[in-house]
């Protein structure tokens, strides 16, 4: 693994005729934000490159139009046996090789790692980590606004969804002076705040239905420092995976430090998501072999939703 800089970014990038991007799997807006803005610079370069994610983009990030270029393996893994090794894989907001999913296996070409989580595992052959960065996406704004890159609108709506999904449109503690300024800057090139934060937001009604009841499974611990809402099987399949948002309501509680939110994503399988206001969370993930940032992480723990939330809360 080499650590590179900025301007090793823009050789390797300007060297390689043939790229391809991926993101981590359950792809949210930082993922398809930067996947979507460096896809239209690299284009814009005259660059030959595809996109692919295990897993389905979801419909909310549709309005970005190149999303419609994104090939998702996830259903069609034999996309991936018909795709001609690049020259480079840029892989984004992904801290580790697992979680780009089956693309790992496939992937025998170098790679280059652009990501922001502390937890980042080193797995690629060439990595630009940012820890202080609030996004992928902010690491982006930032390399195109110090190579005087042409930005689109298009391209500035992506890196502003990208930053939004990632600070809470700008609210989190990884909010910092210059998360604004790469916010501003994508304003100046064109970024619609409204469009992207309505679109971001969007829910259905059958994920509100969903949200009604898992409302009605929140319990509280340690004295109310600590709030797990809980989606078991049958309730992820009423609220289709839309979960977005859910752990906003236990973390905004005025008790609340940790806020957790258990989905059994098959039965027997838990997939944790840990905010906090002021507790390491990424210390807890990484106890169940998961990890994110300070107040923001996850993990995977093969036990039923009940047993792996007693675990949890065992390990806080
Ligand atoms: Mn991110």
């Amino acid at each position: 693994m080499t650590k590179i800089s900025k301007s090793d970014i823009k050789d390797m990038l300007a060297k390689a005729e043939h790229l391809v991007l991926t993101v981590h799997v359950s792809p949210d807006g930082d993922a398809i934000g930067s996947m979507a803005a460096l896809y239209e610079y690299l284009i814009g370069q005259g660059k030959s490159v595809t996109m692919v994610v295990d897993d389905e983009v979801p419909s909310k990030f549709h309005f970005l139009s190149v999303t419609a270029y994104i090939k998702d393996v996830s259903q069609e893994a034999s996309i991936l046996d018909g795709l001609e090794q690049p020259d480079l894989v840029v892989v984004l907001d992904a801290s580790t090789r697992e979680r780009i999913g089956k693309v790992a296996a496939w992937c025998q070409t170098p790679i280059l790692n652009i990501d922001h989580h502390i937890s980042n595992s080193q797995f690629a052959d060439y990595l630009y980590l940012d820890a202080e960065a609030a996004a992928t996406g902010e690491i982006l704004a930032d390399l195109f606004m110090t190579w005087q890159a042409k930005v689109t609108p298009a391209m500035a709506n992506a890196l502003y969804l990208a930053m939004g999904t990632d600070s809470g449109f700008f609210k989190y503690s990884n909010t910092t002076a210059h998360t604004l300024q790469m916010g501003a800057y994508c304003l100046e090139k064109g970024a619609q705040p409204d469009l992207v934060s309505e679109q971001a937001e969007e829910i259905t009604v059958k994920a509100l239905e969903g949200m009604k009841e898992a409302l009605q499974t929140v319990t509280f611990h340690k004295d109310g420092h600590v709030a797990c809402m809980s989606i078991p099987y049958a309730l992820m399949e009423k609220v289709q995976g839309q979960t977005d948002g859910f752990i906003e309501w236990i973390r905004h509680v005025d008790t609340v430090d940790i806020a957790i939110l258990l989905k059994e994503k098959e039965p027997g399988q838990t997939r944790v998501s840990l905010r906090s206001k002021g507790a390491d969370v990424n210390r807890v993930a990484a106890v169940f072999g998961g990890g994110g940032h300070i107040r923001a992480a996850g993990c995977s723990i093969s036990l039923p939703l009940e047993e792996a939330k007693k675990k949890l809360l065992e390990a806080i």
